[in-house]
């Protein structure tokens, strides 16, 4: 313990080494509410936005919430919304005090704290980073309006649990008091995630209106077409968001401590790389990104599915091919030779479901992947990426798969992580740790394999219970390909799914 606590005051005395930010804290004012500050948006959007308040924009700190849990303002209450970032490339790391945080509220102790500062007319844009799972999807894609916290925010309006609760409740007071609405930036893993959420947002604020119209006592009229406002004066620019984040450690914390000669209660570890793809929809008005390495474009729907289906498919591809081959971080499977070569086919594979006319570059992207996932410095754990596959999947590695049924080839590479990913739920508890990672089907999931039933019928359930390939003319076939994989995993034999496709055992030599 050194004693001394980041803070504005003691900013100043930190080693040379260490930037800090370049501007005067007192004058920024907040143009951003972030939902979900967790370490991702720590190391990604904030430290573009730093940049920003840096170059002189400052009308646009960042006032970040959690949805959930208090852990994250607890840390850096104390320091005054200060955190360092280490950015961590294979020799060297760099340290950057961010301070674009300039407040943080815990929005189920406050909930009304979150509204307030939603509609405080400063407020332009919303941005999100909330999980997949948050975004309380059905497998179509429309709400889940069976979730209860659907259900609760629909009944308490005013103290609401969901990110659409809050933002519709935020439009509608903003709209009554005549601000105009902010623009809504979705910053998760999500393809389309700007339609996707606007589509969620106008079927929430409908089910609201709907309730509105049967109360007696519902205010003035116009406020019951909520879900029209939301629909037609709304915007929800989509964006594709990339920098690996993994979780912090204590032994993160000690070491930062060191370097800064202070305590940081949550440093956020990340590497050199980053990248913010974002559509230029902002009729409120946005910083100036695209002077501080955004891109700005009018359509990102194939950088996305660039991202999401060569970085994080071949991320969930690497996690349960690790956990299943007990190798606890991302470098060390991506290091082991039979792994290295599934990913470069899954590669392969994925590449040609992409738009062929955007000026993507898919091969030269793999490269930087390749280099990416080797950074041993990140120790990047495979359990962390392992987690929420249910979520995951279906845009990382369902998509690709079914493209190229579509197109009459073969997803023998994409359909091999599907089992993956089932064995390895499976696994837990029996061959590896119960907790090793988690799923919010985990209970359906639990009672599923319980049944022991043969591998056809558990590779067709488990579709059924993550709604994969729904209504899709294919998806019988691609649970055949899936199930004759899962054969070979059962056999708690990772090396023969590998082998079927040649890849290490005998044929692989062979060939
Ligand atoms: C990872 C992502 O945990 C995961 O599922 O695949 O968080 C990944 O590290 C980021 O999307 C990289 O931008």
């Amino acid at each position: 313990m050194t004693g001394t606590r980041l803070s504005d005051r003691t900013l100043r005395s930190l080693p040379a080494g260490v930037s800090v930010p370049a501007y005067d804290r007192t004058s920024v004012t907040p143009g951003i509410v972030h939902l979900g500050v967790g370490a991702f948006h720590r190391a990604h959007q904030a430290a573009y936005v730093e940049a920003c308040l840096a170059g002189g924009e400052t009308d646009w700190g960042i006032v970040g919430v959690s949805l959930r849990s208090p852990d994250t303002r607890d840390a850096l209450a104390p320091q005054d919304g200060l955190y360092t970032l280490a950015m961590r490339g294979s020799e060297e790391q760099q340290l950057q005090v961010v301070g674009s945080l300039l407040s943080l509220l815990v929005a189920p102790e406050d909930p009304g704290a979150v509204l307030t500062a939603l509609t405080d007319p400063r407020i332009r844009i919303v941005t999100l980073t909330i999980t997949e799972k948050a975004y309380l999807r059905a497998a179509d894609g429309s709400l889940d309006d069976s979730h209860p916290d659907i259900a609760h925010d629909l009944a308490n309006p005013g103290s609401p649990k969901t990110a659409h609760g809050f933002l519709a409740e935020a439009l509608a007071r903003r709209r009554a008091a005549g601000t105009p609405p902010f623009s809504v930036l979705c910053c998760d893993n999500l393809p389309a995630n700007g339609a996707a959420l606007h589509r969620l947002m106008v079927e929430y604020a409908s089910l609201r209106d709907q309730r509105l119209d049967r109360r007696v006592h519902a205010g003035p009229a116009r406020q019951a077409d909520l879900a029209r406002y939301v629909a037609d004066e709304v915007a929800f620019p989509s964006s594709m968001v990339d920098r690996i984040v993994p979780a912090t450690t204590d032994a993160d914390r000690a070491r930062i401590a060191v370097a800064l000669g202070a305590e940081d209660a949550w440093p956020v570890m990340t590497e050199p790389f980053r990248q913010w793809v974002i559509e230029d929809r902002f009729p409120a008005g946005r910083p100036a990104w695209e002077k501080f390495g955004v891109t700005m474009v009018e359509d990102v729907r194939p950088f996305e599915d660039m991202k999401l289906r060569l970085l994080n498919g071949a991320h969930s591809a690497i996690a349960y091919l690790g956990l299943l081959s007990a190798h606890a971080t991302v470098d060390r499977a991506f290091a082991d030779p039979a792994i290295r070569e599934f990913v470069d086919r899954l590669w392969a594979e994925a590449i040609p479901t992409l738009a062929q006319d955007a000026g993507l570059e898919p091969l030269a992207y793999t490269a930087e992947l390749a280099a990416r996932f080797s950074n041993a410095a990140l120790a990047h754990r495979t359990a962390q990426i392992a987690n929420d596959g249910s979520q995951k999947l279906p845009q990382r590695i369902v998509a690709s798969a079914l493209a190229r049924l579509e197109a009459g080839l073969l997803p023998e590479h994409l359909s091999l992580v599907v089992a993956a990913w089932i064995a390895a739920c499976e696994a837990r508890g029996r061959t590896s740790r119960k907790d090793h990672f988690t799923d919010p089907l985990d209970a359906a999931l639990d009672e599923l394999f319980s049944r022991d039933l043969p591998t056809p019928e558990t590779a067709t359930a488990v579709f059924d219970l993550a709604g994969f390939a729904k209504n899709h003319p294919d998806r019988q076939s691609l649970v055949e390909f899936v199930a004759v994989h899962l054969v070979h995993f059962r056999q708690g034999d990772q090396a023969l799914a590998l082998a079927a496709l040649g890849i290490g055992g005998e044929r692989g030599r062979d060939d």
